[in-house]
C-alpha cells in the first residue's frame, strides 16, 4: 500500500497528524499510548528476565551482556526475542495499542516479524552508531517499522533515539566497510554531510511510542545517566511484505498476523536492498559489528 492508500484508511491509536508526520519525516514520537497499568506488567516481566541473567557469566541466544555484568550486579545490553521468554512481551506485541499504531502506518494487515529489549544500562550502556535497519532483514517492501515503547521516562542523558529527518526517502548506504566487513553503520563521510539541525533527538515521558521507519537513519548515544533506558522494539510489516533473508532475532510468532488477514500475493518494490549476511550462521547484535576494526579481518563475515 502506497502511503496515501494507508492514511486513507481509518485511524486507529495515532492522529492523522502524526501518520503524516511519520511519512514525511521517517519517524514520529507519539506521547504516552501505553497505559500504566501495561507498563506495570513490563516492568515486572523486565524484573524476573534481569533476576534470570544473574546466573550467566557470557552472553548466549537470548542475553547480550554489558561490560561489568555479574550475579550481584546485571548489566544488560539487550534480551533478544522478548516474546519468546516471557508472556507479557507477545500480548503487549500481539494485543496493545501498538499492534494498532503499526497499522496506522503499514495499513490493515500487519505482520509481526521480531522484537528486541534494549536495556542501554545505566551509567554507561552502549551507543548505537547510525545506521539503517532494513539492509540487515530486507523485504520485498519497505513498509516495515520499528514500534519501540519506553517503558519508562527518557531524557537526553539516557541516550534516547536519534533519527535523521527525512533520511527514508534517500539512499540505501551500504552496511559493509570498504574490505567487505559488516560494520552496520553509516560510513562518516556521508554522516559528515548531516547537517545537526536535520536530527531530532527522540525524548519522551514512559508509554510514549516512537514509530521508525526501516530506511530511517537512527542511532543512540551511550547512556550517561544514573537511570536504565529500556526501550522495547517490536518490528512489523504490511502482510503483503516477506523477508527474503534470514531473520536476526528468530521467533515462534515471526509470521504471526497481528491485524487484519494473511496476504496471498507479496507486494514486491522496484528498488533493490543489500543483503547481509546469512543469519542462520548466528548473530551477534549490531555492537559487536560496530566496534569491529578494519584489521579484524573476516571478509563477508558477520
Ligand atoms: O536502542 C537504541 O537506542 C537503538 C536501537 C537500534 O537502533 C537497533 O536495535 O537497531
Amino acid at each position: 500500500m502506497t502511503p496515501d492508500k494507508v492514511l486513507e484508511q481509518p485511524a486507529r491509536v495515532l492522529t492523522q497528524q502524526q501518520r503524516e508526520a511519520y511519512f514525511a519525516n521517517g519517524y514520529v514520537v507519539a506521547e504516552r499510548v501505553i497505559p500504566e497499568d501495561w507498563l506495570a506488567r513490563l516492568r515486572d516481566a523486565n524484573a524476573a528476565m534481569v533476576e534470570r541473567s544473574r546466573a550467566l557469566t557470557q552472553s548466549d541466544g537470548a542475553y547480550v551482556l554489558e561490560a561489568g555484568h555479574s550475579a550481584a550486579t546485571p548489566r544488560l545490553k539487550r534480551l533478544s526475542s522478548p516474546v519468546d521468554h516471557h508472556p507479557a512481551y507477545w500480548e503487549i506485541a500481539s494485543r496493545s495499542p501498538i499492534a494498532d499504531a503499526a497499522a496506522d502506518v503499514v495499513g490493515p494487515d500487519v505482520k509481526f516479524f521480531h522484537a528486541k529489549l534494549n536495556f542501554k544500562w545505566a551509567a554507561g550502556g552502549q551507543e548505537f552508531q547510525w545506521h539503517q535497519d532494513i539492509q540487515a532483514w530486507p523485504h520485498t517492501n519497505y513498509s516495515p517499522v520499528t514500534i519501540g515503547l519506553y517503558i519508562d521516562d527518557v531524557d537526553a542523558a539516557q541516550g534516547p533515539l536519534m533519527c535523521v529527518r527525512g533520511s527514508h526517502k534517500g539512499r540505501l548506504h551500504s552496511m559493509y566497510d570498504r574490505e567487505g566487513k559488516w560494520v552496520l553503520r553509516v560510513p562518516e563521510e556521508e554522516m559528515a554531510k548531516v547537517r545537526p539541525e536535520e536530527i531530532d533527538v527522540l525524548t519522551a515521558p514512559a508509554g510514549s511510542l516512537v514509530l521508525l521507519h526501516c530506511r530511517t537513519v537512527h542511532g543512540s548515544k551511550r547512556n550517561e545517566s544514573p537511570r536504565g533506558r529500556p526501550f522495547l522494539l517490536n518490528v512489523y510489516s504490511s502482510a503483503d511484505a516477506f523477508a527474503y533473508a534470514g531473520n536476526p532475532l528468530p521467533s515462534r510468532y515471526a509470521g504471526a498476523i497481528v491485524r487484519g488477514k494473511p496476504a496471498l500475493w507479496a507486494h514486491h518494490d522496484p528498488e533493490p536492498c543489500e543483503i547481509p549476511p546469512d543469519w542462520t550462521k548466528g548473530y551477534v547484535g549490531p555492537w559487536a559489528h560496530q566496534n569491529r576494526q578494519s584489521t579484524d579481518a573476516r571478509p563477508g563475515g558477520y
